[in-house]
């Protein structure tokens, strides 16, 4: 069995939630925020068959949108004044990130 976290945008969310459970697969579903953006996402945990996982993974694929936004630098520049004077850059955010782990016990008391 895997556990695949998907860390996906929150447009996307419950559209791929839905796609998720149409086709069986359980989700649970976190409130996250991102570390950079510090804009919120969502972080979905699925719990899948080994034989199942090519099946999640193509769903979230095909369900979740590379998107850019604009965001104010984390690092701001100071200039001459020496006032702090973020700047706005673009960034592509998603489709989705994905990590995918081994579950070495899975249980349900
Ligand atoms: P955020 O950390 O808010 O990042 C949003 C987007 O900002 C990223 O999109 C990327 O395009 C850009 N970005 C992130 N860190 C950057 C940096 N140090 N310099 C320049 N641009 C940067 P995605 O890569 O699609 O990531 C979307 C969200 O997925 C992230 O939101 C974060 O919550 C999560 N994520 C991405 N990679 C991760 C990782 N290696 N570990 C844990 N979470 C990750």
């Amino acid at each position: 069995m895997k556990l695949i976290f998907a860390i996906v945008q929150d447009e996307d969310s419950s559209r791929l939630i839905a796609s998720l459970m149409q086709d069986g697969f359980s989700v649970t579903k976190l409130a996250t925020t991102g570390g950079f953006l510090r804009a919120g996402n969502t972080t979905l945990l699925l719990g899948v068959e080994d034989n199942r996982l090519q099946n999640a993974l193509d769903i979230i694929e095909k369900t979740c949108r590379s998107r850019k936004q604009i965001a104010t630098s984390p690092s701001a520049v100071t200039g001459s004044t020496g006032a702090y004077m973020p700047y706005p850059i673009e960034v592509v955010v998603g489709g989705a990130t994905i990590f995918v782990t081994e579950v070495e016990k899975f249980l349900k008391v």
